[in-house]
């Protein structure tokens, strides 16, 4: 029987997942799940054919330039791919792939988790009670914004963007969205398409941002755009933290412009924004839209299913570079 190809899994994975990729694989896996440096990352790819890493370990073009002549694939387990240089991959004849569609679901989840999280001041909420704090109850008490009824704006209309429309229209809201083209309308289900950001922005009382990062997308929601919104509307964001100017959101939420915020991602991770986690109207958690157990799993397994292919000599179903 030839070698199996030896694969280093960056971070931990679930038991379900190990157990499979060491069935098929000379798996190397990252014991204490710290984030690698960026020579240490270089160093462990030296001697492996494959590498498995999750969004926090970043590929640039140096790193990519330094990888060995036999590792010829990054079978990422995100669905984003900003933490590496794909033309510097392409170039270097590096096949990365991502794992879409698994964590659409999950990630949804924690859109409407943040969503209402900010509307109805679930962190507020909770502060209090676990401060001992709730000596007080009136009808004019911890009084939040209704999103039934309201529009919810999407911005960027891929298969997490649809699905968190779905989950909103289950609300009673009404969908508008933005991407670079409509999308189908068995897909769009009504939602009303705005060929221009200004547009969308215009007609969102919640906006809810699932694009990609990328240069045309970094600082996306900054002083400018976030005017456009109406007054006292409600910001989600469970893609990328740098599509935010942290700065411009954080003004706009202490003047009032914005009701609230719900955060699962910041320019700065782990840590996140502490202007921002001073503020009482904003609801914010760890990057954690895609971590469910089943998620998890069907991540791993769709990450080994790209490197199945590949050393199988099958083109990769989730292929990007
Ligand atoms: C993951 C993510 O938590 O898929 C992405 O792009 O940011 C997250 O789902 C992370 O990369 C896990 O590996």
């Amino acid at each position: 029987m030839p070698d199996k190809p030896r694969l280093l899994i960056t971070r931990k994975l679930t038991d379900a997942v190990l157990i499979r990729a060491a069935r098929d694989y000379d798996v190397t896996v990252n014991a204490d799940d710290h984030v690698f440096a960026t020579d240490e990352l270089i160093a462990k790819c030296q001697d492996v054919d494959a590498v498995l890493p999750c969004h926090s370990e970043h590929f640039s073009a140096d790193v990519i330039s330094a990888l060995p002549e036999r590792l010829k694939i990054i079978a990422n387990h995100s669905v984003g791919v900003d933490h590496v240089d794909l033309v510097a991959a392409k170039d270097a004849g590096v096949v990365v792939t991502n794992t879409p569609d698994v964590l659409s679901d999950a990630t949804a989840e924690i859109a409407m988790l943040c969503m209402l999280g900010a509307a109805r001041r679930g962190a507020e909420g909770d502060a209090m009670i676990r401060a001992g704090k709730w000596d007080f109850w009136s009808p004019a008490f911890m009084v939040g914004r209704q999103v039934t009824g309201k529009r919810f704006g999407v911005l960027g209309m891929g298969r997490v963007g649809q699905v968190a429309a779905e989950r909103a229209r289950g609300f009673g809201m009404i969908v508008h969205y933005h991407n670079r083209k409509p999308v189908p309308e068995h897909l769009a289900k009504g939602a009303v398409f705005h060929d221009t950001v200004e547009g969308l922005f215009a007609n969102s009382d919640v906006l809810s941002l699932h694009c990609p990062a990328t240069p045309q997308t970094t600082g996306i929601i900054n002083k400018d755009t976030i005017a456009l919104l109406p007054d006292r509307a409600i910001l989600v964001n469970t893609a990328r933290g740098n599509l935010v100017d942290e700065a411009a959101l954080a003004d706009a939420l202490e003047s009032g412009k914005l009701f609230a915020a719900g955060l699962d991602v910041f320019c700065d991770e782990p840590g996140g924004n502490q202007r921002i986690s001073a503020l009482k109207n904003v609801f914010l958690l760890p990057h954690v839209g895609s971590a469910t157990e089943e998620t998890r799993d069907a991540m791993g397994y769709r990450a080994l299913d790209n490197l199945d292919a590949y050393f199988k000599g099958r083109e990769p179903g989730d292929r990007v570079a």
